[in-house]
């Protein structure tokens, strides 16, 4: 199958909000008395706001009420806003711009695909609003990562087969939402040892458009 599109999680993959993420949930962890460290931050890779408060929270014995809950989230995503304030293109991941850019020598279409309802701030950020023929994002979805509504989503707003499409993920979420989509799955970065990820990478530094091309060719 040729490969019409590279389909790009944006939270790990194009610049290392990451770390946001972690630094707070670790406060709201912090702030609840709750055990919260980077193993289990692992698990909150690609999945939404709201499931990733309820990973932190089985980790407590308390009940927590609806409105409750809502709360915690609200106030994390303050935290983490605050923290993306100081977020510039300086921050794009290396290898980012150079494959982007050979990308659209091709003509080979480019989109985000993220759990991320902070996408359009983000981009805006780091200067890449522009810059993708499709952005899909936690706004136009119902249900995240691993289900593979985003990466359908963007294929469609694309116009391309969702086999056309490789996915490039940082999440073990994400290579599996990929998968599920009938899509190729290059794993970076945290999802470098994902046994499912086609092509398998510390960062975009050492990947090279002909890997990308060859790795659609591979039946799955
Ligand atoms: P927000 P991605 C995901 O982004 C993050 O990996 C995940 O940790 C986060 O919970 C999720 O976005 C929702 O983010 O709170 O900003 O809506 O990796 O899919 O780009
Ligand atoms: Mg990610």
């Amino acid at each position: 199958m040729n490969l019409s599109a590279v389909i790009f999680d944006l939270d790990g993959v194009i610049v290392s909000t990451d770390e946001f993420h972690y630094q707070a949930w670790k406060q709201i962890s912090d702030q609840e008395q709750i055990y919260f460290d980077r193993e289990i931050n692992e698990r909150l890779r690609g999945v939404s706001r709201m499931e990733s408060l309820e990973i932190i929270l089985s980790h407590s014995d308390k009940t927590y009420s609806e409105n409750e809950k809502n709360q915690l989230a609200h106030r994390k995503n303050e935290i983490y806003c605050e923290l993306l304030n100081n977020l510039s293109p300086n921050d794009i991941l290396p290898g980012v711009i150079n494959l982007l850019m050979s990308l659209i020598a091709r003509n080979i279409k480019i989109a985000i695909g993220s759990s991320s309802k902070n996408t359009p701030f983000i981009l805006d950020q780091i200067g890449l609003t522009t810059n993708f023929d499709a952005i899909a994002d936690g706004n136009s979805i119902k249900k995240s990562k691993p289900d593979p509504e985003v990466f359908l989503l963007a294929a469609k707003m694309l116009g391309v087969k969702p086999e056309e499409c490789v996915v490039i993920e940082d999440a073990k979420a994400g290579i599996d939402a990929a998968k599920a989509a009938g899509m190729k799955a290059v794993g970076v970065g945290s999802a470098a040892h994902c046994v499912d990820a086609n092509i398998k990478l510390n960062d975009l530094t050492s990947l090279d458009l002909e890997q990308l091309l060859e790795v659609n060719e591979i039946r799955s």
